[in-house]
């Protein structure tokens, strides 16, 4: 094909950018809210790195080898719902347009990747979009070691503004891809210079440029109006593959209207009325709004049909291949069986002491073998997490087959990067840090839920049972306050067979996400008995042998204590079940007679509830009603060990049976 003379392809893609800011400034009008600054200012970007560079097919959005696009300035929603929109994706529709952030209309305010097909991930929070784009990255060149470039062979393309590479996830997110030379990386930084309260002035003076390259990112810069200049920086960037690449395109927000562009107004309201007319006037654009005239629309199609040849060639590879069955398969998400299984009864005839971290270690030894796709890390605590196996050697610049991420000291770069690869396919992420630190990657954890994505979380050294590192490292609060998380399941399991138990479960939900929440310290095997109890999230560990009077409720490390209180009590005469509450969020999906059943809806005088958990009390009363008893903590810890600590603080049978028999009047 020869190449299009410069001339008429500026023509050509001047109207096809000028449909983009017409729709999205007609849709902010509509809705009289949202982002109109970012998609008119990087229209002519998206336009060529769409109709040349990007390799998809907007009728098979989830064609495994299809270039990942990611919108991480999310803000910019309707730059993303306009280029699917134009290009023929069957996702949004132009009502879907015409409704942007209205109840019922996929173009939510931010694009949402359970909304759309077409949206690789979640944006919105700033940063996490790039950053979970090197997990993409990553994930993509651990599929072509394993599948060659028959198979997987795409680049992961990434729009993202100056609070993208202002936030603190930049410098984890960059350092982490520029170690691991993701060449197959390309970030196309929206460089306006303007964010909501102005100038970048105001804020900073960083060599952005500098940084990157000192990353070990190669960096190229652009006139982001020019569209000759664009092609030739976008050419540059997709043949680069020695390592991640920055290009700078220099753009002016909000470019078209004509009185607001380059000024911080045009970045989060409606242009209004009067500017929305003299943009038309300004771009030459004479249609309604919603309307794009046919000639353009037949332009953007031609674009979106381009890669179905692509696609088609692809498909004949994949059906050519002896490992057609298996790509599928683990694409898919598919979880082959495993030796758990076997494993736990071997426990149950020979029963282990070990802390939950190490029984954690010890299932893992047989997951990853069995699961290929599972691609463990840590945050620089692995020796700690016990994340890494026989199985899992490292994946390096040098070996990308390896299964295991050394991530450094970066907890929310590992959690968005683990977010980008379970988004991916094909992979299966998990990875460690303290509980403690959870609080650093949260809002990935979140975004993990909110996306639902298979991302189980290794957080170790879950209580003040960590002992002496003191109270900077003990958690209080975090415990309860993952759990208010939607759609994530938090399991704290008691022992070395709930802790296979709940690996099995974290694994076996491809939509929702798991933080696994293990002890430092050894605890007993407490469970006899198989069964896959854990899967009920909370089940009667004992009964009460003498006339029941009391259910204690525990997680983890505490089932230890309530199981020494219940034989406090059953001494004095006192029945007492120990109910153990590994994950309160399946317990909660339990049917009421089950759950009436462990826990019958009797006054405390007849039955005392009992909860213990080394951690803030607060919700605790769901499960131990207005007059139950909450054992736990919630005040800072203290350094220590670990035993004198729970002596301390009174997690101990000696502490915790007087408060049982007063509150019996006992
Ligand atoms: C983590 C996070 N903090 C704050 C915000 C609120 N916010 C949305 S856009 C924005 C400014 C972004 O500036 P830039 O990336 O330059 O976008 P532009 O104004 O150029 O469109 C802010 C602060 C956010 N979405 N996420
Ligand atoms: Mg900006």
């Amino acid at each position: 094909m020869t190449p299009e003379p410069e001339q008429s392809a500026a023509a050509r893609l001047a109207p096809m950018a000028n449909a983009i800011r017409a729709l999205s400034m007609d849709a902010v009008q509509a809705a009289n809210s949202g982002h109109p600054g970012m998609p008119m200012g990087m229209a002519d970007v998206a336009t060529v790195l769409w109709s040349k560079y990007l390799k998809f097919d907007p009728a098979a959005p989830d064609w495994a080898d299809r270039d990942r696009f990611v919108l991480s300035a999310g803000h910019g929603s309707m730059l993303i719902y306009s280029l699917l929109y134009l290009s023929g994706y069957a996702s949004p529709t132009i009502d879907d347009i015409r409704n942007f952030r209205q109840l019922g209309s996929v173009c939510a305010g931010h694009p949402e990747n359970f909304l759309i097909p077409g949206i690789e991930c979640t944006t919105g929070p700033l940063g996490q979009g790039l950053a979970m784009a090197v997990g993409m990255a990553v994930a993509e060149r651990h599929l072509n070691a394993g599948y060659g470039d028959a198979l997987v062979d795409h680049n992961t393309w990434v729009v993202a503004g100056d609070g993208c590479l202002m936030e603190g996830v930049n410098h984890e997110a960059i350092g982490l891809a520029g170690h691991l030379r993701l060449g197959r990386l390309k970030v196309l930084w929206d460089s306006n210079r303007i964010t909501i309260d102005g100038s970048t002035d105001l804020s900073t003076c960083e060599d952005i440029p500098a940084r990157y390259r000192a990353s070990g990112w190669h960096v190229i810069e652009c006139d982001g109006h020019d569209f000759a200049d664009i092609d030739r920086a976008l050419a540059e960037a997709k043949a680069h593959d020695a390592s991640p690449v920055l290009v700078e395109c220099r753009t002016i927000i909000g470019k078209g209207a004509p009185t607001k562009q380059g000024t911080s107004g045009v970045h989060g309201a409606a242009l209004g009325d009067a500017e929305v007319a003299a943009a038309r006037e300004h771009l030459v654009w004479t249609d309604a709004p919603f309307v794009i005239p046919d000639a353009i629309l037949a332009d953007w199609r031609a674009v979106g049909a381009r890669g179905a040849a692509a696609h088609h060639e692809w498909q004949g590879r994949l059906d050519q291949s002896s490992k057609a069955a298996e790509f599928a398969a683990r694409m898919a998400g598919e979880m082959p069986a495993t030796g758990l299984d076997g494993f736990i009864a071997g426990l149950l005839a020979e029963p282990k002491k070990v802390a939950t971290r190490k029984a954690s270690e010890m299932a893992l030894e047989v997951l990853t073998v069995d699961v290929p796709a599972m691609i463990g890390g840590s945050a620089d605590l692995t020796g700690s997490n016990n994340t890494k196996t026989k199985a899992t050697t490292p994946l390096t610049a040098d070996d990308y087959a390896g299964r295991y991420l050394y991530y450094g000291i970066r907890e929310f770069g590992m959690a968005c990067a683990m977010n980008g690869m379970a988004l991916h396919g094909g992979v299966i992420p998990y990875g460690g840090t303290f509980l403690i630190f959870s609080d650093y990657c949260r809002n990935a954890v979140r975004l993990s839920a909110l996306q639902q994505t298979r991302a189980i979380y290794v957080f170790t050294h879950d209580s003040i049972g960590l002992g002496e590192d003191g109270p900077t490292h003990q958690p209080i609060e975090q415990l309860m306050s993952l759990r208010l998380i939607p759609n994530l399941n938090v399991f704290r399991p008691c022992d070395v067979v709930e802790t296979a138990e709940c690996w099995a479960l974290a694994l076996s939900t491809p939509n929702t996400p798991s933080v696994l929440a293990l002890s430092r310290q050894n605890l007993p095997q407490l469970r006899e008995e198989g069964g896959m109890l854990s899967a009920r999230g909370a089940y009667r560990l004992r009964a009460a042998r003498a006339a029941r009077k009391v259910i204690l409720i525990a997680t983890g490390s505490e089932v230890e204590v309530a199981v020494a209180t219940a034989d406090a009590l059953e001494a004095e005469g006192i029945g007492a079940d120990v109910v153990s509450m590994p994950c309160m969020e399946l317990f909660e999906a339990q049917d009421e007679a089950y759950k009436s059943d462990l826990l019958p809806n009797l006054p405390p005088e007849q039955l005392l509830r009992v909860s213990i958990e080394a951690g803030a009390t607060l919700g605790w009363d769901r499960y131990t009603m207005a007059n139950g008893l909450k054992i736990g903590l919630n005040r800072f810890g203290a350094s220590a060990p670990a035993e004198d600590l729970y002596a301390k603080f009174g997690l101990t049978a000696e502490a915790i049976v007087p408060q049982i028999k007063t509150k019996l009047s006992i």
